[in-house]
């Protein structure tokens, strides 16, 4: 007798299944388990080098992958939740990380911060290294228009990371 386990993606459910008929089992109780937990399974893709730190990360952390992911979906929507319930004027900043070597991104960056100066204050630009740059886009204005702003600059092809950090103005 064998005993095999299973890790299911779902909130953290893991099934320690007794196998001694071989893989049907499990992959019938697997369809059971998705069917009734309702979890979806997708597959992403990454550059390599991305998903070899990532898994090192989560190694040291004891993170089984779904959980990591599950932790950064969360982490991503708790952050634009927080943008998409707050209201009237706030300020900080935008940091962007990108390449510039992507045909178009620095044209593209400086004419969607020109199209929305009305709610930039100052950038300030970093040369990371001979490829990658930063950029720190100082803002104030309605939250909604910042997202906006934020939103636009995750679309662009070449942008590797973007953090939105905002305060509301002090009372
Ligand atoms: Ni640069």
């Amino acid at each position: 007798m064998r005993f095999l386990s299973i890790t299911v993606l779902s909130d953290g459910i893991t099934s320690e299944v007794l196998n001694s008929c071989g893989f049907v089992i499990i992959e019938l109780l697997r369809g059971l388990t998705l069917r009734t937990n309702r979890v979806s399974r997708f597959s992403v893709s990454a550059p390599l080098n991305l998903v070899q730190e990532f898994n090192a990360a989560i190694r040291n952390v004891g993170y089984s992958r779904s959980e990591a992911v599950q932790t950064a979906m969360r982490n991503l929507l708790s952050d634009w939740k927080w943008t998409n319930d707050a209201k009237g004027i706030m300020t900080g900043g935008i940091i962007v990380v990108y390449d510039h070597e992507v045909r178009g991104i620095e044209e593209t960056l400086t004419s969607t911060q020109h199209h929305n100066q009305n709610i930039i204050s100052s950038t300030m630009h970093i040369h990371l290294d001979d490829r990658h740059c930063l950029e720190m886009i100082a803002v104030k204005g309605e939250v909604k228009e910042v997202q906006n702003l934020a939103q636009q600059l995750t679309r662009q092809r070449g942008v590797k990371q973007i953090k939105l950090a905002l305060v509301a103005l002090p009372h």
